[in-house]
């Protein structure tokens, strides 16, 4: 899939705006024949955003099951003849769609896009409706999983995981046009050979066997560096200016479809030329050993919620740029392609996620939610759930796999991982994702409950991703005795002869809270003092190479003794205000700079 784009021969319409929305807790649109007639009762609704704070309703925030957006659309009148397309970048956690009155298509997984061919259900020139239900309903059979318990008070949602359920139409929304022939996909992979760069291309295209394919690489400064016939080829560019972490620097393919001499579709490719590869205990891009310096992020705003908002994405960059961070891991989701694109065009460097999280019924002794499961059984996580994840898998690499700024795949956050169990679910997974995209390493993020020692699924990973809270849940406010038990742990992984990234070391912090004495828990002081201990363990072992701060910033969860107004791990408030740990991280990663 093609993510929509202006050029030459194709051309958007971005539906964005408010919708008409309307909560189905019982279920009983699809039979009122809601996807058939204008929405009544209905409210306005942001897209993107999360529904869920937008309005000041508990019965919006705490909605479990269906909700029904509705909008309708002039389509241009001089797309007769055309494709048309309704695109959607995401839709959290299911959608079914409906054009006029015809069903059109249904998608699982709510961090990904999906697309399809409206052509014979619109007219141009005429206007459309456009209806999507939306479920958020979270089982054993999706990713991530949950459970729905009925109670005397209502349906309540339960899940594994420690951030809130949030739902909606996150990103855009699109209609687009092209010719009836057009490009379909592309796949780029690039290469160094000395100071050349080498670019393998692979385009698809429907289109008749009338058609050829040739493309186009420019420059960032808009030279033309290199040309090629076919749908696949290589091309190579003399003295090349390689992407690199803090050089986001991009050429430009133009991909072109011809009819004899007509042109009949056109798009643009943007191109990273750099190498990943994982060497023993180093993680080099480009061939040069490379560390981590960043955080575990969440898409999460106050009032949006998970929507994608431009204004917090290029503020949350100048705050990485700000303290020195390099790169990040898209924590515990796919983001927004747009977070992507901006991440390769800033040269930071990513650990791109599944939505592959609370595959665990043992964490938090069931404080985020239910008790009493086994996570690998016919009756929870099962076979079903491992299609659905090898699907997430493969549709996030499909959405991916061009971008420079991705150097990591990680197919879940903290599974259980200690049993023969997780093991035989795992195994698998790990060969959908290398044979989705065999050029990038792949990992897992191994949890606390799953020591060195214990874990069964590293040993498929390239690069190890360690959660670890040695003076937060464990040790708490000893730092002392965390600092001796994390640096035996690390010990053990790090005769593992594979890269280490500590992908989570955090400690709640409420800002403003101070003291003198130190091993503090929830003060400024002891989350500086916390990530002091964290790093003079990481400076002692060499197969460590990189640091992942838990968190950016504060994020709403569920309710739970254990969270004061959601998690305050953050080291900027919700607001992107800086605690002292911000300072104190500022110091480490820009030094005197
Ligand atoms: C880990 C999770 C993360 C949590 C964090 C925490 O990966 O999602 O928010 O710990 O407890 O278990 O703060």
């Amino acid at each position: 899939m093609l993510r929509p784009q202006d050029t030459s021969t194709r051309e958007r319409k971005n539906l964005n705006g408010l919708w008409q929305f309307v909560l189905d807790p019982d279920r009983r649109g699809r039979a009122a024949g809601w996807q058939s007639a204008a929405l009544v009762a209905a409210r306005g609704m942001p897209v993107p955003a999360s529904y869920n704070d937008v309005a000041a309703d508990a019965a919006v925030r705490d909605h479990v099951g269906p909700v029904w957006y509705q909008r309708t659309v002039w389509v241009p009148a001089g797309w007769a003849g055309r494709r048309i397309v309704l695109h959607l970048e995401s839709a959290t956690h299911r959608a079914t769609v409906w054009v006029n009155d015809a069903e059109v298509v249904s998608h699982e997984g709510g961090y990904t896009p999906f697309e399809v061919d409206v052509t014979d259900h619109v007219t141009p020139g005429r206007q459309s409706r456009i209806t999507v239900e939306v479920d958020n309903t979270l089982t054993f059979q999706t990713i991530p999983p949950g459970l729905v318990e009925e109670t005397d008070h209502g349906k309540r949602q339960r899940y594994w995981h420690d951030f809130f359920n949030y739902a909606g139409l996150h990103r855009s929304v699109w209609l687009y046009s092209t010719d009836p022939a057009h490009l379909s996909d592309v796949t780029v992979v690039t290469d160094l050979d000395g100071t050349d760069g080498v670019i393998h291309y692979d385009v698809t295209a429907e289109a008749g066997p009338d058609t050829r394919v040739t493309v186009v690489l420019h420059d960032a400064e808009g030279n033309q560096v290199a040309t090629g016939e076919g749908a696949d080829g290589t091309l190579t560019v003399p003295q090349v200016h390689r992407w690199a972490p803090g050089d986001g620097y991009l050429y430009d393919l133009e991909l072109l479809l011809w009819r004899g001499e007509d042109l009949l579709d056109s798009y643009h490719q943007s191109v990273g030329v750099r190498t990943v590869r994982v060497d023993g205990i180093r993680f080099l891009i480009n061939d040069e050993p490379f560390y981590f310096t960043g955080f575990g992020k969440h898409e999460d705003v106050p009032v949006i919620g998970k929507g994608h908002n431009d204004a917090y994405l290029v503020h949350d960059f100048e705050l990485l740029d700000w303290i020195g961070a390099n790169s990040f891991r898209t924590s515990h989701y796919p983001y927004s392609e747009d977070v992507i694109d901006y991440a390769d065009r800033h040269g930071i460097v990513l650990i791109d996620e599944t939505a592959a999280v609370g595959l665990n019924m043992g964490l938090g002794g069931g404080i985020f939610g239910a008790q009493g499961y086994t996570t690998f059984s016919p009756e929870t996580a099962n076979e079903v759930t491992q299609q659905v994840h090898a699907q997430a898998i493969r549709e996030l690499i499909a959405r991916d796999k061009n971008h420079p700024s991705v150097v990591l795949w990680s197919i879940a956050n903290e599974p259980e991982s200690e049993t023969e169990a997780a093991e035989h679910y795992f195994r698998p997974l790990f060969d959908v994702a290398r044979e989705a995209d065999p050029t990038r390493p792949v990992g897992f993020v191994n949890v606390m409950l799953a020591p060195y020692g214990t874990c069964r699924v590293s040993q498929f990973a390239d690069v190890l991703m360690l959660n670890r809270y040695y003076g937060w849940y464990v040790q708490t406010g000893d730092l002392d005795a965390a600092e001796a038990a994390w640096e035996a742990e690390l010990r053990g992984w790090a005769g593992e002869n594979k890269p280490i990234i500590i992908t989570e070391y955090g400690a709640d912090t409420y800002p403003g809270l101070h003291s003198v004495v130190a091993n503090s828990p929830w003060t400024e002081e002891y989350q500086v003092e916390y990530l002091d201990m964290n790093h003079r363990v990481f400076d002692r072992i060499d197969a460590v190479v990189g640091e992942q701060v838990w968190n950016f910033a504060d994020f709403t969860t569920s309710s739970g003794i254990m969270r004061v107004g959601g998690n305050r791990k953050g080291v900027f408030t919700r607001d992107r205000q800086p605690k002292a740990a911000a300072h104190a991280l500022r110091r480490r990663w820009r030094g005197g700079r």
